[in-house]
């Protein structure tokens, strides 16, 4: 599977030095059974891994259910052994070049969201530090009901006001080093967040047709969403772009409520004008939109999901991996949004 597709072989071959594949389910066992040693993590999508009591990587069980039939997850891999531990509830993995983390923490009797969120990711930059990958490339943060609203502010703005102080508490903190990130409402109790991290930073790219995120005006909350809209990242023998959860917002605000189909057509717009801009100012070409090397794609109803699928297939090719997925976008307006990684492989 992944190292025939991915890790050809040719005289200037070098091998990519982190690799996510979405592997059926069915598959995974013959999968591990090729190169346990090299996985950095593993994630599914509502269900259960099946072994996982005996892997030593970092799991992650989150529950945004697969909307289509055959049953994926996502695998991270590197061409080289890994090493595993755990600090502070953080599980991670690491290779030469590649840091992987997720943690899982139990909100029930604990403190405020926004301190929680703080907290983490104050333990999450420590532990970067600490191991010599202080770069956070790319986050996948999934929340508990994160519409809801406690005292006054949605969950959603909690984390981020806790996230911003983490960030802005940073030795040399600059809103340039930002990740990539999605942030979902996720049907778990618990609150989870997995990452990548390297020890070179990534470069970041914003989206001319948006608002940073960073710089959203005070009526999304009391702090600002602390991400990139994409991070570009040379890692060894390939280019890659981490494209964040990117949803139907022009400047800084949510259109065409209640039309799937019409923010579906704002996304992709998107998308394609943060492929035109990593193009233009990091003078790589990462492709089209149709060309994506994966794509997940998170829809807040299910009953939606026919017809964007439908959509989408119009647009981007049927061979890219993509993965449906049921799960709550962090504004209540906002019925999908989509993130993407695209390869560039270096000549
Ligand atoms: C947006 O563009 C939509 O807070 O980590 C997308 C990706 C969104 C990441 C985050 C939020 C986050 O504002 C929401």
């Amino acid at each position: 599977m992944f190292p025939a597709n991915h890790w050809h072989t040719s005289s200037d071959y070098q091998p990519v030095a982190v690799h996510c594949d979405y592997v059926p389910l069915s598959h995974l066992a013959s999968y591990l059974s090729i190169s346990a040693q090299n996985i950095l993590a593993i994630i599914s999508f509502g269900k259960d891994i099946p072994g996982a009591a005996t892997l030593p990587c970092p799991l992650n069980k989150v529950d945004t259910p697969q909307l289509d039939n055959t049953s994926m997850v996502e695998v991270w891999a590197s061409p080289g052994p890994v090493s595993h531990g755990e600090q502070h509830g953080i599980h991670y993995s690491a290779s030469d070049e590649v840091f992987f983390g997720s943690i899982h923490i139990a909100e029930l009797g604990q403190a405020p969201l926004d301190v929680i969120s703080r907290k983490t990711h104050r333990n999450i930059f420590d532990l970067l530090q600490a191991k010599g990958y202080p770069h956070l490339i790319r986050v996948w943060n999934y929340l508990p009901n994160i519409n809801q609203i406690t005292n006054g502010l949605e969950r959603y703005q909690l984390f981020c006001l806790g996230r911003h102080q983490a960030f802005s508490e940073r030795n040399s903190f600059s809103e340039r080093d930002l990740p990539a990130a999605s942030t979902i409402g996720t049907r778990d109790r618990n609150f989870q967040i997995y990452f990548l991290a390297a020890r070179q930073a990534g470069k970041q790219i914003e989206n001319p047709r948006q608002v940073s995120a960073f710089h959203y005006p005070r009526c999304y909350g009391p702090r600002s969403p602390s991400f990139s809209r994409a991070v570009l990242k040379k890692w060894k023998g390939e280019h890659h772009l981490y494209i964040s959860g990117t949803a139907s917002i022009v400047g800084h605000e949510s259109c065409h409520h209640g039309s799937p189909q019409e923010q579906l057509r704002e996304t992709l717009c998107n998308i394609e004008s943060l492929l035109e801009r990593a193009k233009h100012t990091a003078n790589v070409d990462c492709g089209s939109l149709c060309n994506p090397s994966s794509m997940k794609i998170y829809i807040r109803h299910a009953q939606d999901f026919e017809q964007i699928k439908r959509a989408l297939e119009k647009r981007v090719s049927h061979k890219i991996p993509m993965l449906y997925l049921q799960g709550d976008i962090c504004r209540s307006d906002l019925l999908l949004e989509i993130e993407a990684i695209c390869h560039m492989h270096r000549y």
